[in-house]
């Protein structure tokens, strides 16, 4: 490991043991069906084809990974009958051993959304929206899963064709009264996106409005920040301190990208972002990082679903395990000296350290194949499901006009 002796490769292996046997992040049913860009979908003959395939999959990731048990789901995708679709997941919850966890609302996809949501200037399509939220909170209740997770699509293409202040208040009224809903160990986590599919304004554009509007709902709605929701050099793990300061980071949507909301495989193009993302988390205190919810959200539509998801898996414990490796005492003590080439070293040696054959002692250890990725070709997972699905994928739609 280290060449700095015996005892500090002892001490790094329990520090990674110890970082993953608390390490879980939550899969996307969304991430194992069939996805595409805006020209079209790319249809995969083993894609997940309804949601009892979408927890089959899910299933067989954590049976690999041991790191993931819950599957965030979609209502529109996965509950089209809403709460009359609760026991259906709870018997897929059964069969597939695996739990629901974040419900996410699907404000974008009807026709009558095309201005908007909970920030539409109608007072009838907004009553729509605040009912569609309430039926998700009503979900989360019966399903026991902690998070509604919401993304508001709402924008507009052109200057001065919409109120932005008006569209606050109204969205201001609707997520208090969806928060008013909320049971006793339900939270709200508001998600903001600065462009797509709007390309003039965004009604939730940046962490300070989904701050400010999770702030004025209450003190159960907290921020959710999507790595692939921001600007171009964004400094994320600058935001992720912020919200860590103020109690109100609620979790994340993970994704790698090169240029927007790409969705790619997790450490994919910029492994050292999640690391300085890992790192704000590790070196807070127990207490602030409490309750922050990790999820994946992708979709691939070149790579296999499961080999992504299982890739994003495996190269999410590997960033955590070697942000766990920072000297946290040491490295205050050199910021407080402003002892600046002597902390960068000391934060740079985590991230270059290779944590690979402690993961795989841990893996062994856990009972779980030492590595998932190989485990999965060898367990003829993908042909069987794509022997199965493949006849309804060939049916379904791909193109784009
Ligand atoms: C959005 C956003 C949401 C996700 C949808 C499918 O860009 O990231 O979280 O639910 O995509
Ligand atoms: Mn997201
Ligand atoms: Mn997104």
């Amino acid at each position: 490991m280290t060449t700095n002796g015996a005892g500090a490769a002892e001490r790094d292996a329990k520090k990674i043991w110890d970082a993953l046997d608390s390490f879980r992040i939550e899969v996307p049913s969304w991430g194992f069906a069939n996805t595409g860009t805006r020209f079209g979908k790319f249809v995969q003959g083993g894609a997940a084809t309804n949601t009892e395939e979408k927890f089959a999959d899910a299933s067989q990731v954590n049976k690999l990974t041991g790191a993931s048990p819950t599957v965030a789901l979609h209502v529109l995708w996965d509950l089209p009958g809403g709460v009359a679709d609760v026991p259906a997941i709870q018997g897929l919850e059964q069969k597939y051993g695996i739990k629901a966890g974040g419900i996410n609302p699907n404000l974008f996809q009807d026709a009558e959304y095309k201005f908007g949501s909970i920030a539409n200037p109608s007072a009838e399509i907004r009553e729509v929206a605040l009912k569609h939220l309430l039926d998700s909170v009503e979900i989360g209740k019966e399903l026991g899963s902690k998070d509604v997770s919401l993304w508001i699509a709402d924008g507009s293409n052109y200057p001065g064709t919409q109120s932005v202040r008006r569209r606050i208040e109204w969205m201001q009224e609707i997520l208090g009264k969806t928060h008013a809903a909320l049971g006793p160990d339900q939270r709200m986590l508001v998600e903001y996106k600065p462009f797509e599919p709007a390309f003039y304004h965004t009604d939730i554009a940046d962490w300070g409005m989904a701050l400010e509007l999770a702030r004025t709902a209450g003190p159960k709605a907290k921020v959710l920040v999507d790595t692939g929701h921001h600007y171009q050099g964004t400094n994320i793990e600058q935001i992720v301190a912020w919200l860590l300061h103020l109690s109100a980071l609620g979790g994340f949507h993970f994704n790698d990208r090169k240029y927007a909301d790409d969705d790619l495989t997790l450490g994919s193009i910029d492994p050292y972002q999640l690391f300085r993302i890992f790192h704000e988390i590790v070196s807070a205190s127990p207490q602030e990082r409490e309750g922050i919810a990790f999820m994946i959200d992708q979709s691939h539509n070149l790579k296999g679903k499961m080999e992504a998801m299982i890739q994003s898996v495996v190269a999410a414990q590997e960033l955590y395990a070697k942000a766990s490796l920072i000297n946290q005492d040491k490295l205050a003590e050199l910021q407080d000296a402003c002892r600046l080439v002597e902390a960068e070293e000391c934060f740079r040696t985590a991230f270059w350290q290779d944590v690979r054959p402690v993961i795989r002692e841990w893996r062994a250890a856990r009972g779980l194949p030492v590595d998932p990725l190989k485990a999965l070709g060898e367990s003829g997972y993908v042909e069987k499901v794509t022997q199965e699905r493949g006849s309804k994928n060939a049916r379904s739609v791909s193109s784009y006009a």
